[in-house]
């Protein structure tokens, strides 16, 4: 699917908006200084292609930004993750590969917005989306009990919440959408009880650990991929707190009883190995929840580099 397969668009986003703890939009520039971009360049050989900046989108949050429907920070994580779906379309209607590096969940409604609509102008072909988490992200304003819009994405992408007005996502149009037959679940083990609900009367592919630890992360990448069908683009979006707290502490809600970050890489090696993919987004490492000199916050990073390396070839031989 892609032009130039070695051509990589890096979308870095220092952006902390759609959840309540500070520091998450350190994660790019940790993620940039451990060296990643370094060895996504020189060690994989990718062309990489953005404007070596990490966006703080101040200009686009607002100074007042009361609740709406119950979603804290909306104007704000609307607009940028408006315009995080127009970079995102930008690198992807060249035919690259899209990097992009998170700040908190919220801003896959931009990425995945933005990729949906380049694939489907480019190739005429609706994305999948394999969405590796603890928690499925897909809350309405009115199921969700926190507010926080990072754990609602998948409800706008799907479009089973939505919004008219352009200052409450009313900018997400039908070409960025996401079909729920076409969406994936893995690591899931922190399901609101109205997310059941919607996951249950829509019918979407959920992998929870309890499938992991009933068949092996390998049978469930076989029955993952074979659900999204082969020669479909995919957008991998890659939340560090589907790890387990032992590989990824730092993180701003994490759930014990995860994958080890083997099972990460391996789902990540899967889904490069397809030949498919068309987007990545590694977010939620929050390397500020750490105590001083705790190795937590190196670990993550270190692992999210590692998840990123693995989705992008490093293990080919
Ligand atoms: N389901 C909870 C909520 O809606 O507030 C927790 C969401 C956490 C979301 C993290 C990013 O994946
Ligand atoms: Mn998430
Ligand atoms: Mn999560
Ligand atoms: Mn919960």
């Amino acid at each position: 699917f892609l032009s130039q397969p070695r051509d990589l668009g890096i979308v870095a986003v220092g952006f902390s908006g759609g959840q309540c703890k500070p520091g998450v939009d350190a994660a790019p520039s940790a993620l940039i200084e451990s060296g990643l971009l370094t060895q996504l360049r020189e060690e994989l050989g990718y062309r990489l292609h953005g404007d070596d900046e990490v966006h703080l989108y101040t200009d686009l949050v607002p100074k007042e930004d009361p609740p709406h429907r119950n979603m804290k920070n909306p104007r704000a994580v609307s607009n940028v993750t408006k315009r995080i779906a127009e970079q995102v379309h930008s690198h992807a209607k060249e035919g690259r590969l899209v990097l992009t590096l998170g700040g908190d969940h919220s801003i896959a409604i931009g990425t995945i917005a933005g990729s949906a609509k380049a694939i489907k102008e480019r190739l005429g072909r609706e994305i999948a989306v394999i969405w590796v988490d603890a928690h499925a992200d897909i809350n309405t304003p009115e199921t969700s009990g926190s507010g926080n819009i990072h754990g609602m994405p998948v409800s706008f992408l799907t479009g089973l919440a939505s919004e008219d007005k352009e200052e409450f996502f009313g900018w997400l149009k039908p070409d960025h959408l996401l079909s729920v037959k076409k969406l994936v679940y893995i690591g899931l083990r922190d399901v609101d009880p109205g997310e059941k609900r919607i996951l249950r009367e829509n019918g979407i592919k959920a992998f929870s650990m309890h499938d992991i630890d009933k068949h092996g992360i390998g049978r469930v990448m076989e029955m993952a991929l074979g659900h999204i069908g082969n020669d479909t683009p995919i957008h991998l979006s890659f939340d560090v707190d589907a790890l387990d707290p032992m590989w990824a502490p730092s993180t701003g809600t994490p759930v014990r009883g995860g994958l080890t970050l083997r099972e990460g890489d391996f789902i990540c090696e899967c889904v490069h190995e397809t030949g498919s993919l068309v987007a990545v987004d590694l977010v939620e490492v929050n390397p500020t929840l750490a105590a001083p000199n705790d190795v937590g916050a190196h670990e993550t990073v270190r692992a999210g580099c590692s998840l990123v390396r693995c989705a992008l070839g490093e293990s080919l031989l």
